[in-house]
Formats: structure tokens, sequence, C-alpha cells
């Protein structure tokens, strides 16, 4: 773990430190990507079941494909009833937060005869990529379901890789039926998220994919952008923690660790006005490490990517956090509600000790989906507005346009069209 004192380098210097993340090698798997997403547009199911069998060990036909009413029940005989009743008390919550974020279609009407608005719609059809394997986190399934099905959105489609007996991971599937998914696919890695894009004979066609996956997914998604729509594409996750001398190492080591685990690539950084406190959780670190399940994983995220930095005071460290814009930001200082004005760039903020990382992860009830890499600074949360979209309303009567009429036309003139200058023109030929 790297212990740095601000002061020993310039702004710079230290952002470089703390972010020269290894060089991406993801140009090596574009062409194996495109090549998998023209296949599934032009042979549909046919390529799917043959990646199955190449990718996923698994054959399947067209009644295979899709999870079965059957297969949901049996998840359930599968799953830990009390387990059942959380996701289901993680859902109501994330459901009342998102709630707050819905947008509604708003008419302005004019005493001179026009009406202007703005029509709020769902977009009808939406995917979500939920992965399989190592990663299976049937939170991220809440977080992803929840803000389409408050924006009402139509269908949900869920794609999902099965396991080489052709089974999906029961816990995803409790969780997905709780959220309200429509139909579910046994399909995953770039072929999942072409068929989603480009519909095939069983695979419905939608217009927007959401969700985290690996790197195939993630190129997929690239590929299909513009076709339909997606959500970002999300980097290893991240926690960058501002404390002061009263914030207790303990908690800040083990929020610390709490994103460290997610990936040899996550980034856990304090930036601390107290090198005391700096070194308390040093210790501390290294102390919880090792009872933790991924201490491989911790060792290695915190070697290359973890950081300790002593700053001069908690204005220098909210500067630095405004320059790295981390996913997650936690303020553990004395009074955090004072600094919380000063944060430009944070996918998700933290207050005071007892909101640690993970309590948002799985039951505060904001999205858990958020901006990384440095993102923040422009994007924000999934949220309930990445589930629909907007279109303008115009009525106007013969009198308001007629007030409109001569700026019009002099506007039409002056573009140097005469038929959009027309179309007013004969509205009022006969005055
Ligand atoms: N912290 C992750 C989400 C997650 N954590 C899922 C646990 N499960 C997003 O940055
Ligand atoms: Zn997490």
């Amino acid at each position: 773990m790297r212990y740095i004192s601000y002061s020993d380098c310039s702004d710079n210097e230290l952002y470089k430190m703390l972010f020269d993340r290894a060089p991406d090698n993801y140009g090596k798997y574009e062409q194996i990507v495109a090549s998998i997403v023209e296949n599934v547009k032009n042979n549909g199911d046919k390529a799917i079941f043959e990646y199955g069998e190449k990718f996923d060990n698994v054959r399947l036909d067209e009644k295979s494909l899709k999870v079965t009413k059957e297969e949901i029940d049996e998840a359930y005989e599968q799953v830990d009833e009390e387990l059942v009743e959380i996701i289901r008390r993680s859902k109501k919550r994330v459901k009342e937060y998102h709630d707050k974020q819905k947008k509604y279609s708003w008419f302005d009407s004019c005493d001179s005869g026009s009406i202007m608005g703005q029509k709020v719609t769902p977009i009808e059809k939406v995917g979500v990529y939920v992965p399989g394997g190592k990663a299976v986190y049937p939170s991220s399934v809440i977080m992803n379901v929840m803000p389409a099905k408050v924006a009402e959105v139509e269908q949900i489609v869920m794609v999902t890789p099965p396991d080489k007996d052709g089974k999906v991971n029961p816990v995803t599937l409790v969780a997905a039926n709780e959220c309200g998914v429509d139909e579910i696919y046994k399909v995953g890695g770039a072929q999942a998220v072409a068929a989603l894009a480009f519909g095939t004979e069983t695979i419905p066609k939608v217009y927007k994919i959401v969700g985290p996956g690996n790197i195939f997914v993630a190129l997929a998604k690239k590929a299909v952008y513009g076709h339909v729509s997606i959500d970002s594409i999300a980097g290893p996750s991240e926690v960058l923690v501002i404390a002061d001398e009263s914030a207790n190492p303990k908690y800040v080591a083990a929020d610390l660790l709490s994103q460290a685990e997610h990936d040899e690539l996550a980034s856990a950084i304090l930036v601390t006005d107290s090198d005391d406190l700096g070194k308390e959780v040093e210790k501390e670190l290294i102390r919880q490490t090792d009872y933790l399940s991924r201490k491989d994983i911790l060792e290695k995220s915190l070697n290359d990517f973890g950081a300790i930095v002593v700053v001069k005071s908690i204005d220098e460290a909210v500067k630095l956090s405004n320059m790295v814009a981390p996913e997650h930001l936690e303020i553990c200082t004395k009074e955090p509600f004072m600094v919380l004005p000063k944060i430009k760039n944070a996918g998700a903020i933290f207050l005071g000790n007892y909101s640690p990382e993970p309590l948002g992860d799985y039951m505060a009830g904001p999205n858990h989906v958020l901006p990384t890499n440095g993102t923040a600074k422009f994007f924000s949360p999934l949220s309930v507005d990445d589930f629909i979209k907007k279109s303008s309303i115009i009525s106007f009567d013969r009198e308001a346009l007629g007030e409109l009429q001569e700026d019009i036309i002099k506007f039409a003139n002056a573009e140097k069209l005469t038929a959009h200058a027309n179309s007013i023109k004969v509205r009022f030929e006969n005055d």
C-alpha cells in the first residue's frame, strides 16, 4: 500500500501516481467481438446455440433457451428463504428511492392560444445483462431492473449465461422474478448483447441494453451502440475516503477493503489530514486483510491501486477527490455536511461514520450502478431517467400562429428555405 505525503508532489504527479492504471489491451478482442455480433445478426438462434456450445459448454435449443416458470419455481426451492426476504426488502427500498426520480409530462398553455409541453414516455423494451460465473450479484439485478420498472418499461428481457448443465444461478432467477423481469434467456457474452440488439427467432430485440459484464460484453455494447442505446461501460470499483482525526481507523480500513475485494483492479484510497489516522488505517488494513476470504485480491488491489495520502487540510483532500471523481466517496469527518457543498465530482457520497459503502450496495435505496474511471465528472448514477425519453409537444391555434408568422417567414427566407416560409404563408393567404 502506498503511503504518500501530498506535500511531496504536485497535483498532477499525484494524480498520475494514483491513476496510472495498466494499459488496456481491449483492442485485441475487438475483432472477435465484431465477428460474433455479425454472426448473431445474420444467423440468429443458430449462432446463439453454437456459441453456447463453444463458450458455455452447453447445447441449447429453441425450447431450453428461455427460462421456464418451472425453473423459476425450482430456484425458489434452492434459495434460502431469509435471502428471499432480504431481496424483497432491498427491492422495496430501491423502488421507493427511485419513485422520487419519476419524471412527468407537462403542458404549458398560453393565453394567446398555444400549448407547449414535454411528453415523457418509457422506453418500450429494455435488455438487462446479468453476468454469471464469479460475479453473481443479485443486488445488481435489483439495481438494474427497478429503475426500468419505475419508469414503466413494458418489456424487460434479461440475458445471463447458463452453467454447463444449462442452469441459471437460482439467486439471479429469484431476484429477477421478484423485480418483475418479463423473460429470461440463457445466453451470455457478446452474443447475448448482439441478440438483444438485433433480435433472433427466439430472443426479442430491445431498444436499450444495460447491465455490467466482462470485456466481451462491454465491447459488444460499444459495437451495437447507435443501433440501440446502452448504459455507460463500467470499470473496476473505486472508493475514496476523506477522513480527519475524528474517524475510526477500523471502520475506514474496513470500507476501503470492501471495495478492494471486488477486483484486482479495484482502487481504494484514503485521503486524510491526520498522519496518525493514516498510520492506524495502514495497520488495520493489514490486520483485517488477514481474516478476509479474498485475501489475494485484496493484497493485489491495495498494492497496485490503493493509497493512503496525507494532506495538509480537508480542503486539500476535497480538491484531490474532485480530481479523482471517485465512484464512491465517503466523508468521515467531524462535520461531513460542511464538506458536502465543496464536492463536485463523485458517483455516490456517503456521509458520516455509519454510512459505509456496502450499505449503498445492498439496502440504502440509491442505485449502486455508478460512474467509474473519473466519469463522475460528467455521468450520473443509473436512474429512472435512463429508461424514459421525452417528446416535445407543440399545438398553436390560428391566432397564435399569426403572431409569429412574419418572424418565421423572414427566418425561413434568410435560410433560403422557401417551402418552410410557404407552409406558413398558405395558412394566411386569404386574410
Ligand atoms: N460496489 C459495486 C456493487 C456491488 N457490491 C454489488 C456488492 N455487490 C458497485 O460499485
Ligand atoms: Zn460492492
